[in-house]
């Protein structure tokens, strides 16, 4: 894609929170999606149990010295789940209870802050990195129904603390301190998605480029809705980057991940993350893994606040199918392509389904 990022929204930019405080019974109509894209409330609660969840995985056996076979089990199950749904939940992954609940509550902190505060860090469409409240600069685009802090962990020449917010006062601690642990997982995790595909257990971060690959943070804030049944917090999408560590709210569920024609809601386990696996993995293990449309639907009774953990390549280097798993009968389905040339389509044309990497495969 030739453009390049632009400085400026195209609209004057309104907090979705501020127009839930001011919405009694009804949302303005660049909220409003067409039709075919509104969430669907019919299922009753009882319904909703058939339903299944996304596979839930305990990594105890891999952490610990526990028996070959329950590692063994733990991998095929993480397996399944990368090539099946592109998506599941890791309960017992090393990161402590207390700092994910730390994380999440210094958010809702900070999104409760008045709003002169928080615009001290209003985003531009130039790098995302702030306080934002719409994804995409086409003008007179349908927006989401959410408000967003986007910031850069890694590479560490990307890591600027000023760019973080100050308050509450221990904000920046707490988000170096998260950071630092989810990026140990998401190493511990990579290498479990390697030796998945029969690779060498560093292959697939090596592919990232190594020692500098990026690590990025959207917190996510979903005000209430008084219409959710006519709009969304996020349009469905698949994540651009490689794989997602994601912490969801832990009283109000509101993901939706795709699974055929149905859209499935997540009912998160405590304390769990929510990995998913972005169009970069896909990518990479020549489409062997999958990187599956979500969205999020939001409700008119409580606020949501969700923190997306961005584990992603080195922005600057070639993504492709890793070699040893192109053969003859099945070709490199990609070009290659760099993340910062990725990036741009959802950073321009906003959340759209999985388009981009869809059309980005080759003609066989
Ligand atoms: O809020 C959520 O549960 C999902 C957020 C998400 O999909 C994203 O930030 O890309």
């Amino acid at each position: 894609m030739k453009n390049s990022p632009q400085e400026e929204w195209p609209e004057p930019i309104i907090r979705v929170q501020s127009l839930s405080e001011a919405c009694v019974d009804s949302i303005p109509d660049r909220y409003i999606k067409p039709p075919t894209d509104r969430p669907s409330f019919s299922s009753s609660p009882d319904d909703d149990d058939v339903v299944s969840n996304i596979p839930i995985i305990d990594l105890h056996p891999l952490f610990s010295a526990s028996d070959p076979a329950a590692r063994a089990s733990v991998l095929a199950q993480i397996s399944d789940a990368c090539r099946d749904w592109g998506f599941f939940q890791i309960v017992n992954h090393g990161v402590s209870p207390e700092l994910m609940d730390k994380a999440r509550d210094t958010w809702r902190q900070f999104f409760h802050l008045p709003v002169e505060m928080k615009q001290q860090y209003a985003n531009s469409p130039k790098t995302y990195e702030g306080y934002g409240s719409r994804l995409g600069v086409q003008k007179g685009a349908i927006l989401d129904w959410s408000d967003y802090y986007f910031l850069h962990y890694l590479p560490l020449q990307l890591k600027d603390h000023n760019k973080w917010p100050s308050h509450p006062p221990y904000s920046r601690e707490v988000v170096e301190e998260y950071g630092r642990e989810v990026v140990k997982l998401c190493g511990r995790v990579m290498k479990v998605l390697s030796v998945n595909l029969g690779l060498e257990e560093d292959r697939l971060e090596n592919g990232f480029g190594g020692e500098e690959v990026g690590a990025c943070l959207r917190v996510n804030f979903y005000p209430k809705c008084p219409r959710p049944e006519l709009t969304l917090g996020l349009s469905s999408h698949s994540d651009p980057g490689g794989m997602t560590m994601l912490l969801p709210d832990s009283e109000v569920a509101g993901l939706q991940v795709r699974r055929l024609d149905t859209w499935i809601t997540v009912k998160p386990a405590r304390h769990a993350f929510i990995v998913n696996i972005g169009d970069q993995l896909q990518v990479l293990s020549n489409a062997i893994y999958k990187s599956v449309e979500h969205r999020v639907i939001v409700n008119s009774n409580q606020e949501r606040v969700s923190l997306a953990f961005f584990y992603n390549p080195k922005s600057n280097i070639p993504i492709e199918p890793v070699k040893e798993l192109v053969t003859p009968d099945r070709p490199a389905l990609y070009p290659p392509m760099t993340f910062d040339e990725y990036r741009l389509f959802i950073r321009l044309k906003g959340p759209q389904g999985k388009s981009q990497v869809e059309s980005l495969k080759s003609p066989r």
